[in-house]
C-alpha cells in the first residue's frame, strides 16, 4: 500500500486524542435517551450489569465492547437506543471483601463503582448515565421489598422449613443452581444440607410458560441456551402408580415414565431421606434401624447433583418391608436409597432394573433380580443382550414381553393400555413433573436486601405496610458479618424489634437477606425510571422502552438468570403491571477472553491487566482489536491477537480524514464513480453484517474500505475529490462503532461534531450494482470470447474490445466484416460477409 510522503507516524497519538475527546463527552452526555421531545423510534439494548468487585477486567471489555457496537449502530441508524448501566452491588463478593478487608461493605462498593465508572467512561461505553442504578441502594431495594410484597399477596412468596444446600464455609444456604457439582459456586467447599426455614418464590407455578414460550424466542436466542433453560425446567409426563405396602393402611404413589414395564419391577426404592423411608423404618429391628439411620446421615451430605450421577456406586438399606405390584400382585422388598430423591415425583420408585440403568446397577449390587419385559433389538434386529449379564438396561424401544395381556404391544400402546387400564380400576393416573424446585430467596447474610417481614406472636408472618418501606439496613457498624449460620442481622437488636404493623404489639423483624439475583431479576425496568419515587417504574416508559430488544451477556447466566427474569416478567404480567410476557427478545452471548488457551486467572499467572492494555494502545486499539478477534460469540485467546497492528491500522484511517481537501457538505455525485461505489457498497454491506452480528468483518470491510480510500488519494481521484471525503466520512462512522475516540478525531477534522449522531450513509442503490457484468462474443452465432466489462460501458467502446480481443481476431482469421451488432453491455455478435 502506498503512502503520502508527507506521513507522520507520530501524528496519530491516541493519547492526545483520547484526552482531548473524553471531557467533551463528559460534558455533552450523547447517549442521553431522555429527552422526551425525541422523536426517533426507539431501542433498548442492555448489556448485563456487573458486581462492583474490582476494577473491569478483560471479559468486561469484551462483552462491554460488543454491546456498544450494537448501541451505536443502532444510534447512527437514527434510533433513540436506550443503553444503560449500573451494578448488581449486593451479594457474596462485596461483603467477603469487606470482611476480609474490615471496611463497611457499603464504602467498599461505592468505591468500586466510582472506579468501574471511570474505567467505563474511559472505555467509551454509549451508557446513558442519567439512568444508572446500583442495587444495594435503598432507592432500587425499596421496589426488591415492594415487589415481594406483592408476590406475598399472591402466594408467590412463602416460607417453608426444608432441607436446603448448606455452604459450611460461607455458611448460608445456596439455591441448587448455586451447587456446581456438588460443590459452592462461590468458595467450591462440598455442599451439605440443612433442615431450615426459608423464603421461596414459586417459580414452579410458571414451569409450563417458561417452558412453552421459549418457543417465542427461537431465533433470536442462542439455540445453546433455550436448550439449557429447557433442560433445567424439565418436564417430564408420566403417571402416578398406586402400590399397596404390607402392614400400611393407605397404599402409597410412586412417579414412573414407562408403566409399559410394570410386569418388570423386581423391587421398590424410597429415598433415604424422605419422610417415609422413616416411617417404614419404624418398627424394624434395632440392626435395620441403626444401618437405616447411619445411611441417612451420609446421604444428608450429598448434593442432588451427585445422588442421581448414574456412574456413582449404589448404596443403600433394605428395610425389611414389601409393596404388592398393582398388575399381579408380586410382593417387592422395598429398599431405602440415596439415588431416589426425596422431593421428586413422590420420592419412591417402582424399580425396574432390566429397563433402567439406575435400577439395574442397584439390583447388580444388592443382587436383586432382573426381568426383562420388553424385547429390545440393535440396529441389526438381534435382541440386546441381557442386562443382567452385560450390565446395560435395555431402554431402547421393543414390543411387551413376559406381561400377561400386554405381550406383543409397542411400547407406545403398552403405555397408553395399561394406563388406561390402572386408571379405570383407580389404581393410576397421568402425571407431570419437572426438575424445577422453587427459588429459595432467603439467605442468612448481611449485604442484600432486608425481607420486608415481621413476625409476630399473635399475627404471624405480617407484611410490612408499603408506606414503611424501604425497610433499610441497619449501620454494619458493630456488627459481626462473619457467617455464622444465622443472620447477622439478628444482633441488630434494635433494628429486630419492632411493632407489629397489624396489632402494634412488639413483634421482630425477619433478619434475613434476599438473593441477589432477585435484584437482577427486575433492573431492566428499573433503567427507565432509576429515580422514580412512588412506583417500581412507569406503565408509560414502560410501553415506550420494554421489553429488551437486544440483551448481551455471559453465557454463565445462561440458565438461572434468565430463568428468574422471565419468571419475574411473567408475574409482573399477571399482576398487570407490565404487557409483555417475556424480557428479553433477542440474547447475544459473547465469548470468553483467554490466555495462552485458558481462562484467565491469578492461579495460572496468565491474567492480561486491562489498565495496561489501554494505557500501552489505547482504548480504541483494545476495542476494535477484541470485536475484530472473530465472531461475538467465540472465545479470543489474547495470545493470538494484536492490538499493536488495531492502532497501525487507526492511524491509517485516521490519515485519511486528516488529507481530505475537500469542504464539509460538497457533493458527492461528480466523485470518482469507482470509490463511490466501494463506499456505498460498504456502508450497504456492513449494515446487514451489523444486524446479524458479524462485527469482525464489519471491521475487515472498514480496512478494505481505507485501503481503497488511500489508493485514491495518493494514485488516483486525489485528496480533492469529493468521493474522497465520501469515504474517509463513511470510515468514521464505521468506525464510531468500535474505535470512538478516533472516528470522533476524523470527524472533527472532516468539520463536523459528534460523530455518534454522524448517520449512516443513505445508500445509493444504483451504485451497487455489480462492477463488472460478462460480455459473450459471438460469430455467426458460435460464443468466441467471454469479456469483464463494466455495466455502464458504452457501445462503441464494447464493438472496438470485442473486435481487439486476440480469440476474435484469431477466430476471425482475416475475414471482412459484413455487420457487429452489440447490445450492451452482455452480447456482442459479428457477422462476417
Ligand atoms: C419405572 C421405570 C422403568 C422408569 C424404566 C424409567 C425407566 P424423569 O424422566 O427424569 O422424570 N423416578 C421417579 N421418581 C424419582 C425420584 N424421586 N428420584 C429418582 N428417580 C425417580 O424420570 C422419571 C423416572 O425416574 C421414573 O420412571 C422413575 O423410574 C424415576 F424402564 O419408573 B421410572
Ligand atoms: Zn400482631
Amino acid at each position: 500500500m502506498t503512502e503520502t510522503p508527507q506521513t507522520d507516524e507520530t501524528r496519530y497519538n491516541f493519547r492526545d486524542i483520547e484526552e482531548r475527546w473524553l471531557p467533551v463527552w463528559r460534558e455533552t452526555q450523547p447517549f442521553r435517551s431522555s429527552d422526551p421531545t425525541d422523536e426517533r423510534p426507539t431501542k433498548y439494548v442492555l448489556d448485563m450489569f456487573p458486581y462492583p468487585s474490582g476494577d473491569l477486567h478483560m471479559g468486561h471489555a469484551e462483552a462491554y465492547a460488543l454491546g456498544d457496537v450494537i448501541a451505536r449502530y443502532w444510534v447512527q441508524r437514527g434510533f433513540n437506543v436506550l443503553h444503560p448501566i449500573g451494578w448488581d452491588s449486593f451479594g457474596l463478593p462485596a461483603e467477603n471483601a469487606a470482611i476480609n478487608r474490615g471496611l463497611d461493605p457499603r464504602g467498599w462498593t461505592e468505591d468500586n463503582i466510582a472506579q468501574q465508572r471511570a474505567s467505563m467512561e474511559r472505555y467509551a461505553c454509549s451508557f446513558d448515565w442519567d439512568r444508572v442504578l446500583a442495587t444495594h441502594r435503598p432507592e432500587y431495594y425499596h421496589w426488591n421489598q415492594w415487589l415481594f410484597t406483592r408476590m406475598h399477596e399472591k402466594g408467590l412468596a412463602y416460607r417453608k422449613h426444608s432441607a436446603v444446600n448448606w455452604c459450611p464455609k460461607d455458611q448460608t444456604v445456596l439455591a441448587n443452581e448455586q451447587v456446581v457439582a456438588g460443590l459452592c459456586e462461590r468458595c467450591d467447599t462440598p455442599v451439605t444440607k440443612k433442615k431450615l426455614n426459608q423464603w421461596y418464590f414459586k417459580i414452579t407455578d410458571y414451569a409450563d410458560r417458561l417452558l412453552d414460550d421459549l418457543q417465542e424466542l427461537e431465533g433470536t436466542w442462542p439455540s445453546k441456551v433455550i436448550a439449557m433453560q429447557r433442560n433445567w425446567i424439565g418436564r417430564s409426563e408420566g403417571a402416578d402408580v398406586q402400590f399397596r405396602i404390607e402392614g400400611r393402611d393407605e397404599p402409597i404413589d410412586i412417579y414412573t415414565t414407562r408403566p409399559d414395564t410394570l410386569h418388570g419391577a423386581t423391587f421398590m426404592v424410597v429415598a433415604a431421606d424422605s419422610d417415609l423411608a422413616a416411617e417404614l423404618v419404624q418398627g424394624a429391628d434395632a440392626d435395620v434401624k441403626q444401618a437405616f439411620d447411619a445411611y441417612v446421615e451420609e446421604v444428608r451430605a450429598a448434593s442432588d447433583i451427585d445422588r442421581l450421577a448414574t456412574d456413582r456406586p449404589k448404596t443403600g438399606v433394605f428395610l425389611n418391608r414389601y409393596a404388592t405390584n398393582p398388575v399381579n400382585g408380586e410382593r417387592l422388598p422395598i429398599w431405602a436409597s440415596d439415588y431416589v430423591l426425596a422431593d421428586y415425583g413422590h420420592g419412591a420408585v417402582m424399580a425396574v432394573p432390566a429397563h433402567d440403568q439406575r435400577d439395574l446397577d442397584f439390583a447388580r449390587a444388592m443382587d436383586l433380580p432382573v426381568r426383562v419385559v420388553l424385547d429390545v433389538r440393535d440396529e441389526d434386529g438381534k435382541p440386546v443382550e441381557d442386562p443382567a449379564t452385560s450390565g446395560v438396561a435395555a431402554t431402547g424401544d421393543g414390543t411387551v414381553i413376559n406381561s400377561g395381556d400386554l405381550d406383543g404391544l409397542s411400547k407406545a400402546d403398552a403405555i397408553s393400555a395399561i394406563s388406561a387400564d390402572l386408571e379405570d380400576k383407580g389404581l393410576g393416573k397421568s402425571a407431570r413433573n419437572y426438575r424445577l424446585r422453587d427459588w429459595l430467596i432467603s439467605r442468612q447474610r448481611y449485604w442484600g436486601t432486608p425481607i420486608p417481614i415481621v413476625h409476630c406472636d399473635d399475627c404471624g408472618e405480617v407484611r410490612v405496610p408499603d408506606e414503611q418501606l424501604p425497610i433499610e439496613l441497619p449501620p454494619a457498624e458493630g456488627l459481626d458479618l462473619k457467617p455464622k449460620g444465622s443472620s447477622p442481622l439478628g444482633a441488630a437488636t434494635e433494628w429486630v424489634n419492632t411493632e407489629c404493623p397489624d396489632c402494634g404489639k412488639p413483634a421482630k423483624r425477619d433478619t434475613d437477606t434476599m438473593d441477589t439475583f432477585v435484584d437482577s431479576s427486575w433492573y431492566y425496568l428499573r433503567y427507565l425510571n432509576p429515580q422514580k419515587t412512588d412506583g417500581p417504574f412507569d406503565p408509560e416508559d414502560t410501553k415506550k422502552w420494554a421489553p429488551i430488544d437486544q440483551y448481551v451477556g455471559g453465557v454463565t447466566h445462561a440458565i438461572l438468570h434468565l430463568l428468574y427474569s422471565r419468571f419475574f416478567t411473567k408475574a409482573l404480567n399477571d399482576m398487570g403491571l407490565v404487557d409483555f410476557n417475556e424480557p428479553f427478545t433477542a440474547l447475544l452471548n459473547q465469548g470468553m477472553v483467554q490466555m495462552e488457551g485458558s481462562a484467565m486467572s491469578k492461579s495460572r499467572g496468565n491474567v492480561v491487566r486491562l489498565g495496561e492494555q489501554l494505557d500501552e494502545f489505547g482504548v480504541d486499539s483494545v476495542r476494535l482489536t477484541m470485536v475484530f478477534a472473530g465472531p461475538p460469540e467465540d472465545d479470543i485467546d489474547w495470545a493470538d491477537v494484536s492490538p499493536g497492528a488495531s492502532a497501525k491500522f487507526l492511524a491509517r484511517a485516521w490519515r485519511l480524514a486528516r488529507d481530505v481537501t475537500s469542504e464539509p457538505g460538497v457533493d458527492p455525485s461528480t466523485g470518482d464513480a469507482a470509490l463511490r461505489a466501494s463506499t456505498h457498497k460498504t456502508m450497504h454491506e456492513c449494515a446487514e453484517l451489523a444486524e446479524g452480528f458479524r462485527f469482525n468483518v464489519v471491521v475487515a470491510r472498514t480496512m478494505e474500505l481505507v485501503n481503497v480510500t488511500r489508493k485514491a488519494i495518493d494514485s488516483g481521484a486525489g485528496p480533492a475529490d469529493p468521493a474522497v471525503r465520501e469515504a474517509a466520512e463513511a470510515v468514521a462512522v464505521l468506525l464510531s462503532l468500535v474505535a470512538p475516540y478516533c472516528a470522533e478525531d476524523m470527524w472533527s477534522m472532516l468539520g463536523h461534531e459528534n460523530v455518534a449522531r454522524g448517520g449512516w450513509l443513505d445508500v445509493d442503490e444504483s451504485l451497487l450494482v455489480e462492477d463488472t457484468v460478462t460480455c459473450v462474443v459471438q460469430i455467426k452465432g458460435k460464443v468466441r470470447e467471454r469479456l469483464e466489462v463494466p455495466p455502464s460501458i458504452g457501445e462503441d467502446e464494447l464493438r472496438e474490445m470485442a473486435l481487439a480481443a486476440p480469440r476474435v481476431v484469431r477466430a476471425l482469421d482475416g475475414a471482412e466484416i459484413r455487420t457487429v451488432i452489440v447490445r450492451a453491455p452482455k452480447v456482442v455478435n459479428i457477422v462476417p460477409a
